[in-house]
């Protein structure tokens, strides 16, 4: 179906100005006003959640109404990209509009690693802020909090944190499921802190009378890793993690209540600011390792932990609608839902994903998946809802998360700064249906950088291993030079770079002429 955006209440007016302008002539009233208000905005960013994953996106072996009443009712794109094959950079692109390889700081982080994005730094909530938005992060964070590595107080205010950059109000796990601390952080605290059990956090040394899955398999009660590598270290809640932790009592999360958690208090941050207008970012923690939803989604899909956990986060959205819908901001609410990056069915914890899969084809017709510069590595999932402006239909326009600041920027009216998401262009007609075509390029990064234009994709030759053996992905590394024409070849089966040298070298400018942008001051 085609898409595009609805134009009876912008006659006469371009969109940036349609959602301000009073001189707009021709407009009727009541719904003058109601494009006078800017749109609530909400990013709903799923962890490893692939693009087959859902059944819009052509998965039969899992439904997910939710998800898919979403698409219906906005714009499904076919051809949206994440920036990285991994959380943290994926992250940092989205909320900076930089590219995360311009920096070598910004691979997987720690769950004590400092704050990624620096408090100087501008960021699409610091920009929403400026423009009157109430801003607010829940959920899965995994850009840092503190200064340094390793210097965060836990037992107090951890300092800078989401408030330094942008985020009025932050719920938030500081990493991953498997990563320590396993707390949740409320404003730069630890969330119900007892005060009994002091926390402690080191991702060098475990800490003495603190028992580790490596050598006690009997405490493992939930969920076992593979044996020989990070997950065997701390256990909490019957599940051990990376890294080593000490201390939490009853303000450890418990796994299968960390989606109702976040839709608790999503749901609250919409009621009690139906009145403001916000930007609200919600991680979920679904479907990344360890997954273990809470009993209501057990043996709900045919797949086991990893199935149920996307019926799990397909809850999660649902509610989110739920709650828009009974506070009367559905309308005006422009909901992204997204992925960090592509799919991944065995991630090191024995949760038989594998042997459960089936048909099931969570990377879709793409090869790789997460970590991997291969399609499913970052081609993601992407639907844009916002009923008062936006025609329901599918867009094949090649868009990017390193848009999204530049494209929110336009939208709320606000100006980029010297230096500020300078990666980031205005994609918004894209987004809102009107473009059909999107960017020029993409560029992606997993252990080696992609440049591609929708048709042509170059992969940089790297050196790195080409295979996964735990996560069994095909990383796309090689140290020969990679073109696909995904028109024609969508699983980059067949290598053309030696028959199409003048593409190789046309991408291969290109790309370096946007490394030699830099990093931008900030
Ligand atoms: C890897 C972990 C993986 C996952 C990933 C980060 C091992 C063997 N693997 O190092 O389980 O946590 O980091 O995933 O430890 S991400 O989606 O948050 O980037
Ligand atoms: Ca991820």
């Amino acid at each position: 179906m085609e898409a595009r955006i609805k134009t009876k209440l912008l006659l006469g007016c371009s969109l940036s100005s349609s959602l301000l302008a009073t001189g707009c002539t021709g407009v009727n009233k009541t719904a003058d006003l109601e494009a006078l208000k800017k749109p609530n905005v909400i990013f709903i960013v799923a962890d490893d959640l692939g693009y087959g994953d859902i059944s819009c996106y052509g998965a039969e072996a899992i439904t997910t109404p939710h998800v898919d009443s979403l698409a219906a009712s906005g714009l499904r794109f076919t051809d949206a990209h994440a920036v990285a094959a991994t959380s943290t950079p994926s992250r940092y692109s989205l909320f900076t509009g930089l590219y995360s390889w311009r920096r070598n700081d910004t691979g997987i982080a720690a769950g004590n690693a400092g704050m990624v994005i620096r408090p100087e730094q501008t960021t699409i909530a610091d920009m929403f802020k400026s423009a009157g938005y109430t801003t607010g992060a829940i959920g899965k964070w995994h850009l840092g909090l503190g200064d340094k590595t390793g210097s965060q107080d836990w037992n107090g205010v951890i300092t800078p944190g989401p408030q330094d950059i942008g985020f009025d109000y932050s719920y938030l796990m500081a990493a991953t499921g498997d990563r320590v601390p396993c707390v949740w952080i409320a404003n730069q605290r630890v969330a119900n802190y007892d005060k009994s059990a002091p926390i402690y956090v080191s991702y060098e040394e475990p800490f003495p009378g603190e028992p580790l899955g490596k050598d006690y398999p009997e405490l493992l009660t939930k969920m076992k890793p593979y044996p020989n590598h990070g997950h065997d270290q701390t256990i909490v809640n019957g599940i051990s993690r990376i890294g080593y932790m000490k201390g939490g009592g009853t303000a450890l999360w418990e796994d299968e209540n960390i989606a109702d958690t976040i839709v608790a208090k999503t749901v609250q941050f919409i009621k009690s600011h139906r009145d403001t207008t916000f930007f609200l970012y919600v991680g979920t923690n679904d479907i990344h390792v360890p997954r273990y939803p809470h009993a209501r989604f057990a043996g709900k899909s045919s797949m086991g932990y990893r199935g149920d956990a996307i019926l799990q986060f397909d809850w999660t959205v649902g509610e989110i609608v739920k709650a828009l819908r009974e506070q009367g901001l559905a309308e005006n609410t422009l909901i992204v839902l997204t992925s960090d990056n592509g799919p991944v069915v065995n991630d090191g914890y024995q949760d038989k994903a594998i042997e459960l899969l089936g048909e099931h084809r969570p990377w879709g017709d793409f090869r790789g998946g997460k970590y991997s510069i291969f399609e499913a590595g970052t081609r993601i999932p992407f639907i844009v809802n916002w009923p008062a402006k936006v025609v329901p239909g599918v867009s094949d326009a090649l868009v990017s998360h390193i848009d999204m600041f530049a494209s929110m920027a336009e939208l709320v009216d606000e100006q980029l700064g010297d230096g500020v998401a300078t990666d980031s262009r205005n994609s918004l007609p894209a987004l809102l249906g009107q473009d059909k075509k999107g960017r020029d390029y993409i560029i992606e990064v997993a252990q080696t950088l992609s440049i591609s234009d929708g048709q042509w994709k170059y992969i940089t030759p790297c050196d790195r291993a080409p295979y996964n053996i735990m996560t069994r992905t095909e990383l796309g590394n090689s140290t020969q030079e990679q073109l696909y024409n995904l028109r024609e070849d969508i699983g980059e089966e067949n290598n053309l770079a030696s028959k199409y040298p003048d593409i190789v070298k046309a991408m291969k400018e290109q790309l370096e002429l946007e490394k030699a942008k830099g990093v931008p001051e900030n």
